[in-house]
């Protein structure tokens, strides 16, 4: 049998194996039985919206169908893909026990090689002064699915929707960088920022993730208190959370409690393995999920450009003739996008867009034009470009990895009118 996950987020060789297991008596672990019950996202993690698409229930992994992306110019808490790597037991349900601190007892760890390692409260952090970053949050595995196509990858198979942009307010870490200047500049090199989860066993990697000192995105890194003006819900990172505009997700280190200056990148396998992009193009079968080492792979850092289709999208089941083709462009922020060029017959002719003023060099950039749809297969085409010239492959396949990482092919959307 095909290990397919099914809408509970469960494969169907898991649930064969939980469901089988309760049969005969044993005692499942408190996460389990509840990824077996959960129906929809609400039940996993309270206050998502019930219509999210679930990846992975144990994990709390799921992703927004666009049409309701597509709704928001800012992606609300309830809708916001999410992505956690540790199941949580306990009797309250996982999200319960990911149970972090309170907020008035949240402190943050500064150590490694400063004259003065010292822990900052919270409430410390919120006395600063703060500033706001609209920046496009994404997972490294957004757009997973459409390398199946070639050959498929393990892993959650996002679609579109493991993005979201987000008005996140906090207090500059250029500020805290400063504390590297009191050690002789040339042995610190890595910054290192870890969460509060943690591993379900001990052998298991932290989730904590390096960044060199000299790295020019953490200029407009924030230690982030608020996301869409609220205090952010845990399930986000709250409440601290690094967040690095233009820098794929997973080096946005949510419950953040440890900041570490160091001569060396952190050992955890999330910045030795994981999350890791090959440096030279790979074929499938040539090069495999585990052949990742620091010199023949670089870490999934900065966002690739890319372009997203919103509407019309199948679902709307749109008619012949004329149609308003939107959608949203992005890249890591270090270059303003210059174009949208968007095909209504698979790549034959282009169009150009118009691009609406972004809200800032992370956030989407709205775009929007006029076609016409003809009876019978319609195949859209969506592909931006910057001013460093940088574009998508028309044929996202050329990128294909072993973990399925930076997806940024051309979107492609078939409607049958
Ligand atoms: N502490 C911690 N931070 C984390 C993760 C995690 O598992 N633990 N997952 C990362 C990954 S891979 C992604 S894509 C984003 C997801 O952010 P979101 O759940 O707020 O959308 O968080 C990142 N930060
Ligand atoms: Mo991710």
């Amino acid at each position: 049998m095909q290990n397919k996950a099914d809408s509970k987020g469960i494969s169907r060789r898991q649930f064969g194996k939980i469901a089988g297991a309760a049969a005969a008596g044993t005692v499942l672990p408190g996460y389990a039985l509840r990824a077996l019950a959960a129906e929809t996202a609400d039940q996993i993690i309270p206050g998502k919206s019930a219509e999210m698409i679930i990846h992975n229930a144990k994990l709390g992994v799921m992703e927004t169908p666009l049409t309701l992306l597509r709704q928001y110019a800012h992606t609300p808490k309830e809708i916001l893909f999410c992505r956690f790597h540790y199941p949580h037991e306990g009797n309250a349900g996982w999200y319960a026990s990911l149970n972090p601190p309170k907020r008035e007892d949240w402190t943050l760890e500064i150590d490694g090689l400063v004259a003065r390692p010292r822990i900052v409260k919270l409430a410390d952090i919120e006395k600063m002064d703060m500033v706001k970053r609209v920046s496009v949050i994404q997972c490294a595995g957004n757009g997973r699915s459409f390398y199946a196509a070639k050959q498929k990858v393990g892993g959650g198979q996002w679609k579109n929707g493991g993005m979201g942009n987000v008005v996140w307010e906090g207090v500059p870490l250029r500020h805290f960088l400063d504390e590297q200047k009191v050690m002789p500049a040339a042995s610190v090199r890595w910054l290192t920022a870890e969460g509060w989860d943690q591993p379900a066993t001990r052998e298991g990697s932290d989730f904590s993730k390096s960044y060199h000192i000299e790295d020019g995105a953490l200029d407009n890194a924030i230690l982030a208190v608020k996301m869409n003006g609220e205090p952010i819900p845990a399930a986000h990172g709250g409440p601290l959370r690094l967040i690095i505009p233009g820098y794929y997700g997973n080096m946005n280190v949510k419950i953040l409690t440890k900041l570490m200056f160091m001569d060396h990148q952190s050992p955890s396998v999330f910045q030795s393995m994981g999350y890791r992009f090959p440096n030279r193009p790979v074929e499938p079968g040539q090069f495999k999920a585990n052949d990742y080492t620091l010199e023949n792979s670089r870490p999934t850092y900065a966002h690739q450009i890319k372009s997203v289709i919103f509407s019309p999208l199948p679902e709307d089941k749109p008619g012949s003739g004329a149609v308003e083709i939107t959608g949203v462009a992005f890249n890591d922020g270090t270059a303003p996008i210059t174009s949208v060029q968007v095909s209504v017959d698979g790549g034959q002719s282009w169009q150009a867009a118009t691009i609406k003023t972004p809200e800032s060099p992370w956030a989407w950039n709205h775009w929007s034009l006029k076609a016409t749809l003809r009876p019978g297969t319609n195949t859209l085409v969506s592909l931006a470009t910057d001013a460093l010239g940088r574009s998508q492959p028309l044929n996202g396949l050329t990128r294909w990895n072993p973990r399925g990482y930076e997806w940024n092919g051309a979107d492609k959307v078939v409607i049958n009118v």
